[in-house]
């Protein structure tokens, strides 16, 4: 048996130390873990039926507090839940606060529930995010309900929302203003608005919801067939918890596997594509690096002195040249 099959085995019989030694190994740069995290993941098999569902929503809106209620929900109702939580901010003060964002303590402590905080892996040209890989993961070890954490600070949103099949926003319940501030674009993609928080204010709390009730008239639902909600809830008063519960379920209900599937389906695509471009950026560049080529050429983009179009043709057409030269 090899390192991964064992690994695998002893997270298919529920282990979840091997699940979150799978979940380190994924997020490691050395080249050894990388080569077991291929391994690992092309023994994994498909799981159609899981519940893949994103929670997002500004910094300190109750994500965390949600989850945590709603997590030991779904644990009442039968289902096994595994909670990602990606800092899109964590590249830059190496997840440190990470563990703080995602306080789950009484989950945590379910045997059916398995909380992890996930940072995005930092890489040249950008983040890679794990999370999808993770994602089937936390599936191989039976959990049939994922859900994803992560502050909504623009590109995030959509980030996730391509890697689930129900996308949740949450919002304050602060002025029209700000609610009318969520970007229409991040809206659009929500299968619900839950209005955080609603115990401080609930004159506030219907106001926003009103406020949201009615721009979604104005916009087309993420899902056809579906009809996006709007729910207040309080976590601290107990409330809206069980029907953003039921509206979950009545989501998965509805929504016919087959079209699910192919929203699957059409997120892979991506993902390949995704993928793709940056095992090639890493290879180019551990390339170029070492002739130094890529830092001169970029640095005269920066400096202004040759367009970035030219100066990625050169480095390219430099590549080439050598990758001709080799063979
Ligand atoms: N009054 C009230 N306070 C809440 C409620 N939900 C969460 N809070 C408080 O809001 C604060 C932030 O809650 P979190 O759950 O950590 O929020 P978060 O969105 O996960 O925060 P980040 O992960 O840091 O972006 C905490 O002090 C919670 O106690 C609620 O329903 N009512
Ligand atoms: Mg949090």
């Amino acid at each position: 048996m090899s390192s991964a099959e064992k690994l695998l085995a002893d997270l298919r019989a529920g282990s979840r130390r091997a699940l979150s030694k799978c979940l380190s190994v994924l997020e490691s740069t050395t080249a050894q873990d990388r080569e077991l995290a291929y391994e690992l993941l092309a023994l994994c098999k498909p799981h159609g039926n899981t519940w893949r569902i994103g929670v997002t929503g500004p910094p300190g809106v109750g994500k965390s507090s949600f989850l945590e209620e709603f997590g030991q929900i779904l644990l009442r109702q039968g289902r096994t839940v595994a909670v990602l939580a990606v800092d899109p901010s964590s590249t830059k003060t190496g997840g440190s606060i990470l563990g703080d964002k995602v306080r789950m303590p009484q989950l945590s402590l379910e045997d059916r529930a398995f909380v992890r905080p996930s940072p995005s892996r930092a890489c040249l040209g950008g983040i890679t995010p794990t999370t999808r890989d993770a994602i089937i993961l936390c599936e191989e070890a039976s959990y049939d309900t994922i859900l994803i954490e992560t502050v909504g600070v623009g590109q995030s949103e959509i980030e996730v929302a391509s890697m689930v099949d129900m996308f949740l926003l949450l919002a304050l319940p602060t002025a029209g203003d700000e609610v009318q501030g969520i970007k229409r674009g991040i809206m659009e993609m929500a299968h619900a608005i839950l209005v955080t928080k609603s115990d401080l204010d609930e004159g506030a709390s219907n106001r926003a919801q009103a406020i949201l009730r009615s721009a979604m008239q104005f916009m087309l639902p993420p899902t056809e067939q579906w009809s996006v909600r709007i729910q207040a809830v309080s976590v601290i008063k107990q409330y809206g918890l069980e029907e953003t519960a039921k509206l979950v379920r009545s989501f998965f209900d509805e929504s016919r596997s087959k079209l699910r599937e192919s929203i699957r389906s059409e997120q892979r695509q991506q993902w390949f594509d995704m993928a793709l471009h940056h095992e090639l950026f890493d290879m180019l560049v551990s390339q170029a690096r070492a002739t130094t080529l890529l830092a001169d050429l970029r640095s005269k983009a920066i400096i202004g002195t040759l367009p970035p179009t030219v100066a990625v043709h050169r480095l390219l057409s430099h590549l080439q040249l050598s990758i001709t030269e080799q063979t």
